[in-house]
């Protein structure tokens, strides 16, 4: 998951901006609403610091936040990591 952190995170700065998150739920979700990205985004960040650090976005994974799904992190491990561009 760590790699798939990385990937997103383009700039290297250890966490995904806004920006980086719509590049990564974009592949998720097809014509995704801005609105419903910072929806999103509000909700992964649980420390209101406007990004989302790798704990965050893994806890985001496993709540389904990211994918819209229920909590199954397991059997939903191949839906949450989209291909590399
Ligand atoms: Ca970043
Ligand atoms: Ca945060």
């Amino acid at each position: 998951m760590k790699i798939a952190f990385r990937q997103f995170d383009r700039n290297n700065d250890g966490v995904l901006s806004k920006r980086e998150v719509r590049n990564m739920l974009r592949p998720l979700h097809n014509d995704i609403d801005p609105a419903d990205i910072d929806k999103i985004i509000e909700k992964a960040d649980t420390n209101r610091d406007g990004v989302i650090s790798f704990k965050e976005f893994m806890n985001a994974i496993t709540n389904g936040t990211f994918t819209g799904n229920s909590p199954r992190p397991k059997e939903r491990k191949q839906q949450y990591v989209p291909k590399p561009p």
